[in-house]
């Protein structure tokens, strides 16, 4: 029975990472009040004492004179103190009673107190002598040695902290590991299950493998198999890698730590290393256990890359303590380190060796059918119109990660409440993805006529572009309503494909190009809108060029993430970044004179398209087509949507009989 998992108490703390009673800094500051406390009573009982020092022959003539009233004698300073009687102010200070105050002194240093006694004796002084033991002692011990303590405070501090008395953490801390321990049946435990991960079938697969090893590690050891160490769950942002470690946590009977990888970077030096050691210390303790670290890439960046800009010692120490770690337990001790991160390709090698993190479990972007999952996950709270077909989200959501559907999902209703609607319907949900893909929609943006006839020819340039190459994206939409950055935009839907070929791409970059080429050829003039277009445009050929050896000049060579092995220098000569530069250069010429044939091949449709546009503001594919004709090679993108479509529905078939009341 799942329980809504408990809110955490930043003040309780979880087992075996609660602070150390005392040990925190409420003694410096303590140690600051009561010294301030001393120096303010010291000040106020001296505060209008006119205080003179005299040498002490003259303070033996005082004395013999009977100027003075009293005297106290300081025993720790070394000093005498006279107090001058009033009708004798004028004769020691030259000054009157109103300048120096009621009681006035001067003060002296005497050699000892036997040989003042003797004096006083000889003199016969009748006046009172008092000895004061601290007086202006404590004043002057912090004056002096206040600075010095938080100095020795700070040193025990740092060094503590970094561990310099037995790595068990600081008096304060420092070292020790920040991982939060879960354990089944214990309060603040993830209530996440397997089930509550949607889609990614492979990587759980893999994942409840793990959580079996720990369950019943004889299983495998007895047929000589080894325990992993480590598993490195991999994909790009917002996959579920957390959610997976955090199903791991739900799922297997053993404690499990969790913690982030820059909880081990600290501004303090050797803290990181200490860190990590106190983590498989604990860990240890607890085995068999599991120790996830979220994004490792924070310490696990390749060591050295940056040497000659002096490197990050901290970090590679902290890295190297992961490395013994993970390299110092024994194989079946029953320490599993989980490890997620979206970089895989910046991690240290020696992190990814057999023996650490062997195993990589990739988290990719989900696919339609997952989709369709996690759509069903997060709609389960969402009061729904009857009838809102969720495949049709799913198939306009491509590329979308669970966190971006999760998005969609709760922006759709916000966007029905904003709308005062019973249920979220699905033009909710369509207008969510638009925000989330374009940018909230700027309806107000003034813009002149002038204006929105450029940016409807711009738009109009890709639309029309678009809908007479064969390998473009299929276009859903086109709309000069601004929204976010962009004044204008045409929206597609691309094919989910697994390889792009090389005509594919030339023809998504002449589409692209189609609208700066459409403001050239119509207004006469170019703007700078194209700016966007532009920057994908020769990211793109960059990437055709450089990485995928997709030209003429420098076929099959593929210079992709080699850069920065050998320091800051490009794997390639100057010649080659010369080609290079000249190959992007004439791809993007081609493509753009091709963009431009097409348009003045079609100009009247494609100026009729721009001023539907400039009156309509929004224009859909069916519009285009109306203008166009339909796209001869459009069944081929129709037999794709169907073969997918029943694909889906064969999904939905298959899932149909164990849906109900469950
Ligand atoms: C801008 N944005 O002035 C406006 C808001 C036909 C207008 N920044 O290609 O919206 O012009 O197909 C500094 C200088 C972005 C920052 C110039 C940031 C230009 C989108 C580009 C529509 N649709 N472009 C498109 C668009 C723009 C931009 C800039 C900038 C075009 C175009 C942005
Ligand atoms: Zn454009």
């Amino acid at each position: 029975m799942p329980q809504i998992p408990p809110q955490e108490d930043p003040h309780r703390g979880h087992p075996g990472n609660e602070k150390k009673p005392g040990y925190n800094f409420s003694w410096i500051y303590l140690l600051l009040i009561v010294g301030l406390g001393i120096m303010l009573w010291q000040n106020q009982t001296d505060e209008n004492t006119f205080d003179k020092e005299i040498s002490y022959t003259q303070f033996k003539t005082y004395v013999q004179k009977g100027y003075g009233s009293a005297i106290d004698v300081n025993k720790s300073e070394g000093t005498a103190m006279l107090h001058i009687a009033p009708e004798h102010v004028r004769e020691v200070f030259h000054q009157g009673v109103e300048q120096v105050g009621k009681a006035p002194v001067v003060s002296a240093r005497y050699p000892s107190t036997e040989k003042m006694d003797e004096y006083l004796a000889a003199v016969k002084y009748k006046g009172e002598v008092k000895y004061v033991e601290n007086g202006r002692f404590w004043t002057s011990f912090l004056v002096n040695f206040l600075p010095l303590i938080i100095i020795i405070a700070f040193w025990i501090f740092m060094f503590r902290g970094a561990s310099a008395f037995g790595g068990k953490g600081g008096i304060f801390g420092v070292g020790q590991s920040k991982a939060k321990l879960f354990e089944k049946g214990k309060e603040g435990s993830p209530s996440v299950t397997f089930k509550d991960v949607a889609g990614q079938e492979g990587a759980k697969q893999e994942v409840k493998e793990i959580v079996d090893f720990l369950k019943n590690p004889k299983k495998y050891t007895d047929l000589g198999g080894k325990i992993p160490k480590g598993a490195l769950l991999v994909g790009p942002p917002g996959t579920g890698k957390t959610l997976l470690a955090k199903a791991v946590a739900g799922e297997a009977d053993v404690p499990f730590f969790s913690m982030s990888g820059s909880d081990f970077v600290e501004m303090f030096v050797g803290v990181g290393a200490s860190r990590v050691r106190d983590l498989f210390q604990k860990a240890k303790e607890k085995a068999p256990c599991i120790v996830f670290i979220d994004e490792i890439d924070a310490v696990g960046r390749a060591r050295g890359s940056r040497a000659a800009m002096g490197g990050n010692d901290e970090r590679e120490n902290t890295l190297n303590q992961l490395l013994t770690e993970m390299d110092g337990f024994g194989t079946n001790s029953g320490v599993i380190v989980l490890a997620a991160t979206n970089r895989v390709d910046v991690l240290d090698k020696a992190l990814l060796r057999a023996g650490r993190f062997d195993r990589q479990i990739h988290v990719d972007l989900p696919d339609l059918s997952e989709r369709i999952a996690i759509f069903n996950v997060h709609l389960k709270p969402i009061k729904l119109e009857p009838g809102l077909d969720i495949d049709l989200l799913a198939r306009q959501t491509p590329g979308f990660s669970g966190a971006d559907i999760a998005n969609v999902c709760n922006e759709a209703a916000l966007i029905a409440a904003r709308h005062d609607r019973p249920a979220v319907g699905k033009q909710d949900f369509l207008d969510a993805v638009d925000r989330i893909i374009g940018g909230l929609e700027k309806k107000t943006k003034v813009m002149t006529e002038q204006e929105k006839h450029s940016i409807a020819l711009h738009e109009a340039g890709h639309a029309a572009v678009s809908w007479l190459l064969e390998h473009a994206n299929p276009l859903v939409k086109v709309t000069i309503v601004p929204r976010g950055q962009a004044l204008g935009a045409a929206w597609y839907l691309p094919e989910e494909r697994n390889i792009t070929t090389r005509e594919q791409m030339l023809d998504e970059i002449c589409a692209t190009l189609g609208g700066r080429a459409a403001e050239e050829l119509f207004t006469g003039h170019i703007s700078s809108g194209a700016l966007n277009d532009l920057e994908t445009v020769t990211k793109r050929a960059y990437g055709m060029v450089a990485y995928l050896g997709m030209s003429e000049s420098l076929p099959n060579l593929c210079y992709y993430g080699q850069d920065g092995e050998y320091g800051f220098q490009k794997p390639y000569s100057d010649d080659t970044a010369r080609l290079i530069d000249e190959e992007v250069k004439a791809l993007i010429a081609g493509q753009y004179e091709r963009a431009k044939q097409i348009l003045t091949a079609h100009k009247v449709e494609h100026n009729t398209l721009a001023d539907l546009l400039q009156s309509e503001e929004v224009i859909f594919a069916a519009d285009v087509e109306r203008i166009f004709g339909p796209r001869p090679w459009q069944s081929r993108a129709d037999i794709l949507q169907q073969e997918e479509k029943e694909r889906v529905e064969k999904l939905a078939e298959e899932r149909r009989p164990d849906s109900p009341e469950q």
